[in-house]
């Protein structure tokens, strides 16, 4: 199978027979290898393939893929490997998966034999639950493509051997790596040697993957780890379709950027936080968005990724009825900061800034009984909350979908500006992002500020949480000159004094300097 590009405009063949291996980081070529010879001495066979996706980072732009508004993430080295043999079709289709990681034990299970659809458990949490997520994406695409093929038949089987270094819940989006190379991975295996899926469909069809274990989730983790690019950021944009542009990093004149990446150490599992962080969040920027809407008389398309409408639709809405423009905004960035700076005042001067709305509230803002706003707001994904904070989510909605596109006209018209200008702003845009996050978003934690305090004291340009955040990881702009004085600080004074005895081992993958890599990709074996 060859994952092509033809439908975005990023280039990289993904057969192993055309592989350019030169953005791909150093260390794989002997991981493969080694992932080859597991899988030898477990399943007592070589493997057909192995696929691989990569974790992310977000450099900005959190919180806001949800409601269709641009980010901009990189693929980062960390990655997730799987090594696969398929069975043959006289054997029971059935998978195993087993996990160089001991901590999570091996698992076998059969495929339903009619092709329909396997069962997820999303009160369960384990970790074969984002293999099924990823193997239930990839088989309704097997359908779309070849309905005569997989509408009532089951899918080969697979042996499957796992090897990983992105971290679990770090806010690097382990989860996304794994699905990405578990779908990618399911078609291979179900189809020739030279289908082709690009990798716009790729991540198409793992963006909702993780609503299956109870995750609202938006689409810039696959996005990153499907489409990621070496020495490029990517501007994701999801309307009016999913694009991934990759961006390269302006060239310093004596030095390079580089960023670090900080892991809390605080674990945060999203699908058991989920009902008071992630999907509270989606639930509160959903009703925002509907409170705007009925204050200003305008309908909502309800055409994006949230069924009950997006804030980013508001505005369109509010654009055609009060400027006349029915055209909605298309991703051009000097239209997008002059409508997003009218959105905050428009947040400013019609949402109750203070405690909050109770459910009686939002009803009465919607003209509607309390019973019908639970049906239609409260009921998909478990919610559980005093009061949905409207004005400050949308607030840090509006300010950072801005604070993406300032940080994308730095990045593309840097040339009159000098090297120490570009970093403080860019820098700037981070700590503002980072600010909002933490005190209009609710999703920072007193590490993460402990992590920023530090890198800021100690020479980083900008530091903020990356990812869903409470808790994970953090970034941070540096350049070559100082990224070791920055790293040995956070050493120093986060890690050492509060894990007395980490090995550097540890403290190597808890705190690291991080290059945009390669993302998607398979070796036929
Ligand atoms: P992480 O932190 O990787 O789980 C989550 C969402 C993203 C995005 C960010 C916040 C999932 C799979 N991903 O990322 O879609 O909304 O939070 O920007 O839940
Ligand atoms: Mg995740």
């Amino acid at each position: 199978m060859i994952l092509s590009n033809e439908l975005t405009s990023l280039k990289l063949p993904m057969s192993v027979h055309s592989f350019d291996t030169k953005g791909l980081p150093a260390g794989l070529r002997p991981r493969v290898s080694r992932i080859v010879n597991d899988f030898q001495s477990v399943y007592g066979q070589t493997p057909h393939f192995v696929s691989r996706s990569p974790g992310r980072v977000n450099l900005i732009g959190d919180h806001i893929d949800y409601v269709d508004f641009s980010v901009l993430p990189m693929a980062i080295d960390a990655d997730l490997l799987c090594a696969v043999g398929v069975l043959s079709t006289e054997d029971i289709p059935s998978i195993t998966l087993i996990n160089e990681d001991p901590k999570f034990a091996q698992r076998k299970f059969d495929l339903p034999l009619d092709g329909s659809d396997i069962s997820i458990d999303p009160s369960v949490s384990d970790w074969s639950n984002y293999f099924k997520c990823g193997l239930l994406v990839a088989q309704q695409h097997l359908k779309t493509q070849f309905p005569q093929k997989f509408q009532e038949a089951p899918l080969a089987g697979m042996e499957m051997y796992v090897s990983g270094n992105v971290p679990t819940g770090g806010g690097l989006s382990s989860s996304a790596a794994f699905i990405c190379a578990v779908a990618l991975a399911v078609i291979r295996s179900n189809t020739s040697s030279n289908y082709k899926v690009s990798k716009q469909v790729l991540t198409q069809i793992t963006v909702k993957a993780e609503h299956y274990v109870g995750v609202n989730n938006g689409g810039m983790d696959q996005a990153a780890s499907v489409c990621g690019e070496s020495e490029h950021a990517l501007y994701v944009e999801f309307q009016p379709q999913l694009k991934a542009t990759p961006f390269k990093f302006p060239e310093l004149q004596n030095s390079e950027i580089q960023f670090i990446i900080a892991n809390t150490m605080v674990v945060s599992n999203k699908v058991e936080t989920a009902p008071t962080n992630y999907n509270l969040r989606v639930v509160e920027v959903t009703v925002a968005a509907n409170v705007l809407a009925s204050k200003f008389k305008v309908a909502l398309q309800r055409t994006g990724n949230l069924e009950k409408g997006t804030l980013r639709e508001f505005m369109d809405a509010y654009y055609s009825r009060y400027h006349g423009v029915s055209e909605p905004w298309d991703g051009n960035a000097e239209d997008g900061i002059i409508r997003l700076t009218e959105m905050l005042h428009v947040v400013e001067k019609s949402l109750t800034q203070q405690e909050g709305y109770s459910v009686q509230d939002a009803a009465t803002a919607l003209q509607c009984s309390q019973q019908e706003f639970a049906r239609d707001y409260l009921t998909n994904f478990p919610v559980r909350f005093e009061a949905l904070k409207l004005y400050q989510r949308a607030k840090h909605v509006f300010s950072e979908a801005l604070r993406v596109l300032l940080a994308l006209k730095l990045l593309t018209s840097r040339k009159s500006e000098g090297d120490q200008r570009f970093l403080e702003s860019f820098g700037d845009l981070m700590n503002e992002s980072q600010k909002s996050c933490d005190t209009l978003y609710g999703c920072s934690c007193p590490e993460t500020d402990e992590l920023c305090r530090i890198a800021k004291a100690n020479g980083a340009y900008g530091s903020r949480l990356t990812g869903a955040g409470w808790g994970g990881c953090t970034v941070h702009l540096v350049t070559r000159d100082n990224a070791e004085q920055v790293r040995s600080a956070l050493a120093n004074q986060y890690y050492r004094k509060r894990f007395r005895n980490m090995p550097s081992e540890e403290l190597r993958e808890a705190v690291f300097i991080s290059k945009p890599a390669q993302g998607s990709c398979l070796f036929e074996i």
